[in-house]
């Protein structure tokens, strides 16, 4: 399939997908929104990893597109919402991990994206920020509750509050993104981090996802009672046998998913 505001390459298990409009700083149009949809659904069980970035040399997303929202009259804000909630509600979905490559602006919009995926590395150039209160909204891609869970309470309010945007460097310090790359060095450091997963059981990366994300909401008794249950769920799977007897082997495990 051909897209017009994002790219979507294979380089063997790895997928990358690129918000690709950089005359407006990759900022989420309709368009844009639906070919981002359609390209995390297009996915198969091939590809194991995920990586989204935007493309040019200044921004990641620079949010969800302003000139095109303030023409909306409100049924077609609606569908623009649900779209959105649709496209974010989706990539997390996911059970193979996703990585935020933050190249440079992420805002608004652009910095729920990248906090809707598992973790975000940045690049030296980012701006992480929620500027909507400046524009009298508020965040609407989840990004009040998914920033409050990344870095706790009175962080999530001081930068929604005030909108401010903030370095990779001070990003890193709050816990938002887990390392600070050269730009020149992003993608290949996240490639690589991917090139680790991809050697291990998909079936057990998906396995603990799914009790890292259903467990983070519940009291640790809960939790562990997820993990023993994905824990056991392994056992008798391929991937599982496969593990045990490589390593018994003193051989490298070729897993299937299985
Ligand atoms: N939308 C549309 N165009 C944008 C844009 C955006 N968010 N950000 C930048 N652009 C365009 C600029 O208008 C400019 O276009 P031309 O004038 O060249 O045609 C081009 O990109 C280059 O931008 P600048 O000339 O401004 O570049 P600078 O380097 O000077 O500044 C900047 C870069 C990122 C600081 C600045 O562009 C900026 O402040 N951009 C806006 C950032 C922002 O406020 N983002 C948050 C948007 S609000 C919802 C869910 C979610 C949302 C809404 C609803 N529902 C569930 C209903 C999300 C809302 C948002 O994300």
């Amino acid at each position: 399939m051909t897209y017009e505001n994002i790219r979507l390459e294979h380089d063997g298990a790895v997928a990358t997908l690129t918000i690709d409009r950089p005359k407006a700083l990759n900022a989420l149009n309709n368009k844009t929104l639906q070919e981002f949809e359609a390209a995390v659904k297009s996915l198969g069980a091939d590809t194991r990893v995920l990586i989204v970035t935007g493309g040019g040399e200044k921004a990641f997303v620079a949010g969800a597109d302003i000139a095109e929202m303030s023409a909306l009259e409100e049924p077609q804000a609606r569908e623009f919402a649900a779209l959105g909630h649709r496209a974010f509600a989706l990539l997390e979905s996911l059970s193979i991990p996703t990585i935020a490559a933050v190249n440079g602006f992420a805002l608004g919009g652009g910095c729920e994206l990248a906090l809707a995926c598992d973790f975000i590395y940045a690049s030296e150039k980012a701006q992480l920020g929620l500027p909507e209160v400046g524009l009298g909204v508020i965040p609407g891609f989840g990004g009040t509750q998914r920033l409050t869970r990344a870095v706790g309470r009175a962080r999530a309010k001081e930068l929604v509050f005030t909108g401010a945007r903030i370095d990779a460097a001070k990003a890193k310090e709050i816990g938002l993104v887990l390392e600070v790359l050269p730009a020149g060095e992003l993608l290949a450091h996240c490639r690589s981090i991917a090139a680790k997963m991809i050697k291990n059981g998909p079936l057990a990366i998906a396995t603990a996802k799914r009790v890292i994300e259903q467990g983070a909401d519940k009291d640790l008794g809960e939790a562990n009672t997820l993990e023993r249950q994905g824990f056991a769920e392994l056992f008798g799977s391929d991937d599982q046998r496969e593990g045990m007897k490589a390593f018994l082997e003193k051989r490298p495990a070729v897993f299937t998913g299985k």
